[in-house]
């Protein structure tokens, strides 16, 4: 008598599963249901071709689900790594290390805890690091409000170059960029010529609340 082939199990085959170890998860459109399970587990969102807005509810970490406009479902994820489009787009991360990248449209981005990158792109942007040591990088033709700039926790700035072999801090000390005092707090600004050309500056940062006196060169990586 013929082995019979035990049935296969029950799934949902549109629930992808990391594994009980440390997993790295890929999703590339807005729908699905992504379980970290146990472990480290960080899901890369690559919407980056996006034209509509990103909008993320509940909340990201171990033993919490969270959403991206309801249709991209991730639990068990203890760090996200996100790009989006063009769209007006609301992400948070949870308390350990995240990434964003926002690129175009006005962009709320909250980092929370752990060491966040917050690559904050083009548009009127809206950030906050959170506790950690926090990355913000801005663009020319964007402008971000930083609501928590803590230089003492070790959050920094960085600028988006298409000039490579130029460190942000080089460039600040060459005068292409400058801090100026406002009522609301530090803004940075580009000249992106610096002393040469055409350009004058352009405010494209505040850091709310911060003395322009406390922004020195030191602060750019
Ligand atoms: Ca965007
Ligand atoms: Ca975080």
């Amino acid at each position: 008598m013929a082995k019979r082939r035990p049935p296969p199990p029950v799934t949902s085959p549109s629930v992808i599963n990391g594994s009980s170890g440390n997993d790295i998860l890929t999703a590339e459109r807005l729908t699905g249901t992504f379980d970290g399970l146990a472990g480290f587990d960080r899901l890369d969102i690559r919407l980056g071709q996006l034209t509509t807005a990103v909008i993320m509810s509940g909340s990201v970490g171990d033993g919490a689900t969270a959403s991206l406009n309801g249709t991209l479902v991730f639990r068990n994820i203890e760090s996200v790594n996100i790009l989006t489009g063009t769209g007006n787009d609301r992400l948070f991360g949870g308390s350990a290390g995240d990434f964003f990248f926002t690129g175009l449209g006005d962009d709320t981005v909250s980092g929370n805890g752990g060491n966040d990158l917050l690559d904050l792109g083009q548009g009127n942007n809206l950030a906050s690091g959170g506790a950690g040591a926090d990355r913000f990088v801005l663009s020319s033709g964007g402008y971000s409000t930083i609501t928590d700039f803590s230089a003492s926790e070790g959050d920094r700035l960085q600028f988006f170059f298409d000039v490579v072999d130029v460190t942000s801090a080089d460039a600040f000390a060459t005068g292409m960029y400058r801090i100026v005092d406002t009522a609301a707090g530090a803004v940075v600004q580009i000249d992106q010529d610096g002393a040469i050309g055409g350009f004058s500056y352009q405010s494209i940062a505040l850091l709310s609340g911060v003395a322009a006196a406390d922004v020195g060169a030191d602060l750019f990586v």
